[in-house]
């Protein structure tokens, strides 16, 4: 071999080696880190900026260093809020700008997956200023307890809470927590079974449900039960979107693998913990779609374009159920190149912004982790 290639050789591995220690070597970085204070690339929001989609790269980092991101909400003018599972509000504005501190620190219980979860925004969010936030809290005697309030958003802070459901059961595991408003301006909630799987077949339990609600927290008045459900059955959901057509669908987790992608209907009971997988029971509703003995860990989900979208936090995937006549095929996407992911939405510009969730004691955080990612689904 030439000796001029081994020294060309020999320089690259050299400037790779040293590539690698790069995040280490920069001061700011690590301060931040120790901070836990998000750093966010202006470039990315700022509506200045490209908005042609052929021009828009498959992955942009909005923001990194986040710890447990669990929700994004984007307000009407196109700010966007997310949540930390530690009890952070983060709102980044028009221009890019990160707020200088977090606009809410709820005090959250947090044990196994609990704290704060989910963002909804209220649909006249410019008339009355209502964020809706859904975390864990500590109820009487120890118990674990989440709920919903509402806040009022005031000088970039979260003022005037109103709890507006309170006592979902909680635990270390299962705690549910997405919520959404639906086309039809009423607050869906996500709960979990909190490891009591008997509480999601019971109509008079919080627990294991996709809850509908008032903007104050009532009963819907044509709810099935005449109280907060609107379906039951569910074991710990955590994905709620809806299509074009208003349909809502849903992702919940399954034992262990049967992970499910519904189509959700009012009063109807999705089967856990009677039924997993293919398995079928009268009066019981089937998932369109199923991971079978595979495991996605679903959690945020999204409608664009005909498809389903949906991050796994094991699967550690961004899935696309394209629906077709009622049916689901399933495409794969990012897979293994991110790391576990909690979160996605679509932006006000129909791109996908999705969330990391490596610093939750189960992933291999990378030196930019937990972050904020926009997608560009044209460049699948
Ligand atoms: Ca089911």
């Amino acid at each position: 071999m030439p000796r001029k290639f081994i020294i060309f050789i020999f320089v690259v591995s050299a400037l790779a080696f040293a590539y690698t220690l790069l995040p280490f070597s920069n001061p700011l970085s690590i301060l931040q880190r120790e901070k836990n204070i998000p750093q966010v690339d202006t470039g990315v929001l700022n509506q200045s900026q490209e908005t042609n989609p052929e021009n828009i790269p498959l992955l942009s980092t909005v923001a990194s260093n986040l710890e447990i991101p669990w929700a994004l909400a984007f307000l009407p003018n196109g700010s966007l809020m997310f949540t930390e599972r530690k009890g952070n509000v983060w709102l980044i504005d028009t221009d890019g700008n990160l707020s200088n501190k977090p606009v809410a620190q709820i005090n959250v219980k947090t044990i196994g997956e609990s704290g704060l979860h989910g963002i909804a925004i209220h649909p006249n969010f410019n008339q009355n200023q209502f964020i809706y936030l859904y975390y864990t809290y500590e109820g009487e005697g120890d118990e674990t307890r989440n709920r919903v309030s509402r806040f009022t958003l005031e000088n970039n802070r979260l003022t005037d809470e109103t709890f507006i459901v309170n006592g979902i059961p909680g635990a270390i595991f299962h705690d549910g927590g997405r919520i959404k408003f639906g086309p039809d301006g009423f607050l869906y909630i996500a709960t979990g079974d909190a490891r009591e799987p008997s509480l999601s077949q019971n109509t008079n339990s919080l627990a294991g449900k996709i809850l509908r609600v008032t903007d104050n927290g009532s009963p819907v008045p044509d709810n099935p039960f005449s109280n907060l459900v609107y379906s039951y059955g569910h074991r710990n959901p955590q994905g709620l979107t809806w299509d074009s057509q208003g349909r809502l669908w849903e992702n919940e987790h399954g034992q262990s693998a049967t992970d499910e992608l519904n189509l959700i209907e009012a009063g109807a009971n999705y089967g856990w913990p009677q039924v997993r997988g293919d398995e079928t029971q009268q009066g019981l509703k089937s998932p369109i779609i199923h991971s079978g003995s595979d495991t996605w860990a679903p959690s945020g989900n999204a409608y664009l374009n005909g498809s389903i979208f949906f991050v796994g936090l094991r699967g550690q995937a961004l899935y696309e159920a394209k629906i077709e006549n009622g049916e689901a095929t399933l495409v794969e996407h990012l897979k293994g190149q991110l790391g576990r992911m909690r979160e996605v939405v679509v932006g006000p510009d129909n791109m996908l912004y999705i969330t990391t969730s490596n610093r939750d004691g189960r992933g291999i955080p990378t030196s930019e982790d937990d972050r904020l990612i926009r997608v560009n689904p044209s460049k699948f």
